[in-house]
């Protein structure tokens, strides 16, 4: 089956060419207009920015045979933009760029109280009997990272809705034209599931109406690998004890990266994170060795990728400049979906609190504009400051902790460390993520120096203060010991997601054990 794949530059199509191919496929990617009309099936994933992928549609002139091929009833599946595209526009769109307009209706964000960028693993109500959702049950969820939602005039071309707050369209289809607001290349083997039902069935045309409801929005499980290379110059998983890595000496050596993210994906990981924790001195594309592990990974991976560290701009040995968007570029067209930018932000953001200007030069900027504000992860490595009285650090975030100090304080704000937990910046925890937010991030990973492989469970104070400054999703991590560990997380924070390493890496609970645990005390997961 030779699949037609309509990459126009912005887009993670490793991970889609890899499910083709994974499936018996074989992926034509599409180079010029007239291959748009000689395709047998068109693919067309979308990520990003709705302008940045209209605009990029006209200057290669695929308009034209896109709507020739659409208007012909040939199928055509489109992903997340791919779908939205097929509308008559968006408000993500500020320049009004003529979009295929297959379909009436237009493309509005998120109108919801709930963390938006609506990320995660949701259900899906379906509508029609379609062949598309071919031997897919009632309560798979599917993996969702998008801001925007499209909103038909004509309700008959709904496919599925998902709920998320208010119930919004999750996908359309009219004949053999169908489009996922979810990504099928990252949602597991339900998604492999689809695409190969769009891959292998002859007449792709929907039967008769139904209405199946599916489930609402898990809670997120991630695992994550802590990377380096270690004294011999082998690259490594390792972990930190309060983010020493050494252990007598040599840094503690816990496996392959590949290796342990595909044990983790098949496991029941609902995200893998990849943290370069070198990046800060090293140059990321410098013999690419995270570019390799990505595009390794992203081979029998099917879930979410993130990869951290060393995200910035660069200016190498022979003076060469490289963007953070050259390094993030790198890694997305080496199958990550999402980078993480750490150290890098802590700088942004304290130019941003003296000028209270945006540059529209910073990494966390230039990456949200090309690739949507969703592919943006800031990791921040925070640790406890005790201090006697607010008025100690006035211009911090300080609040009345449980656990006193070694002076027997009460109060206590979180400091920003960069390069590894290595400086200590005049910035605190829940600035830096309500500053980050507002200069395009969608998520925050949010660490805990004092926590870090302690097994003592999640700093659930610095946790609650950062997610109740923000309205994009937040991640906890640092700390986890146990299954308990992350039921307390999702019962005293609102976190969408809780990240662990240390836990995974030694065995100690297995993912699925954690998820039957959470499913146990109804925190939906997807199991
Ligand atoms: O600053 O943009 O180059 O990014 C560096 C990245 O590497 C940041 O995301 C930073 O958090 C991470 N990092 C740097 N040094 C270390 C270290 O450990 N020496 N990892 C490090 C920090 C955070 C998680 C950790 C969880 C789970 N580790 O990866 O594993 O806290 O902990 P657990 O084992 O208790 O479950 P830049």
């Amino acid at each position: 089956m030779i699949i037609s794949l309509l990459d126009y530059g912005a887009g993670n199509v490793r991970s889609i060419v890899n499910a083709v191919e994974k499936l018996g496929g074989t992926v034509k990617e599409v180079k010029k207009p007239s291959d748009i009309l000689d395709a047998e099936k068109l693919l067309f994933p979308g990520v990003g920015n709705y302008e940045n992928m209209i605009k990029i549609l006209n200057r290669k002139n695929y308009v034209r045979p896109l709507r020739e091929y659409l208007q012909a009833d040939r199928p055509f599946l489109g992903i997340c933009l791919g779908m939205q595209a097929l509308f008559e526009g968006s408000e993500e769109d500020f320049s009004g760029n003529e979009s295929l307009g297959i379909f009436k209706g237009r493309v509005t964000r998120f109108k919801t109280g709930l963390a938006v960028p609506h990320i995660g693993w949701n259900g899906v109500n379906l509508k029609k009997d379609s062949p598309v959702f071919k031997g897919i049950s009632a309560d798979t969820k599917f993996y969702f990272v998008h801001s925007y939602h499209v909103v038909p005039e004509d309700e008959s071309v709904i496919l599925t809705t998902t709920n998320y707050d208010y119930d919004f369209v999750s996908s359309v289809q009219k004949g053999s034209i169908i489009g996922t607001q979810f990504h099928p290349e990252k949602s597991g083997d339900a998604g492999i599931r689809l695409l190969e039902n769009f891959m292998t069935q002859k007449d792709l045309r929907a039967g008769r109406d139904v209405d199946i409801r599916g489930k609402g929005l898990s809670k997120r499980i991630i695992a994550c690998l802590d990377v380096r290379t270690n004294d011999q110059g082998d690259l490594v998983v390792t972990k930190g004890d309060q983010y020493d890595v050494r252990q007598e000496g040599n840094v503690r050596n816990l496996g392959k990266p590949v290796e342990l993210a595909r044990r983790y994906y098949e496991e029941g990981a609902d995200e893998i994170t990849f943290l370069n924790i070198t990046g800060f001195r090293d140059f990321p594309l410098k013999d690419m060795p995270m570019i390799e592990v990505l595009e390794r990974t992203s081979q029998n991976v099917f879930v979410p990728l993130t990869i951290g560290g060393g995200i910035r701009d660069y200016t190498d040995k022979r003076g060469k400049t490289y963007t953070a968007l050259d390094v993030a570029t790198q890694y997305f067209r080496s199958g990550a979906d999402k980078v993480s930018i750490g150290s890098d932000a802590v700088l942004i953001a304290e130019d941003y609190v003296k000028t209270k200007k945006k540059t529209g030069t910073s990494s966390i900027e230039q990456i949200s504009r090309v690739y949507g504000n969703q592919a943006v992860v800031v990791s921040i490595d925070p640790r406890r400051v005790y201090v006697a009285s607010p008025d100690e650090a006035k211009h911090h975030h300080v609040m009345r902790t449980r656990f006193p100090g070694p002076h027997h304080e009460v109060y206590c704000w979180y400091q920003c460390t960069v390069s590894g937990g290595r400086e200590g910046r005049d910035m605190d925890a829940v600035t830096l993520a309500k500053v980050c937010e507002e200069l395009g991030a969608g998520e925050i990973l949010l660490n805990c120096i004092d926590k870090d492989g302690t097994n003592s469970g999640f700093d659930l104070e610095l946790i609650d203060a950062v997610k109740k400054a923000v309205s994009i999703p937040v991640i906890a991590s640092s700390g986890a010991g146990c299954e308990d560990h992350f039921a307390k997380v999702f019962e005293t924070t609102d976190a969408e997601a809780a990240l662990a390493a240390g836990i995974f890496h030694r065995k100690e609970v297995p993912i699925q054990i954690v998820k039957q645990y959470l499913a146990d005390r109804d925190i939906p997961v997807r199991l």
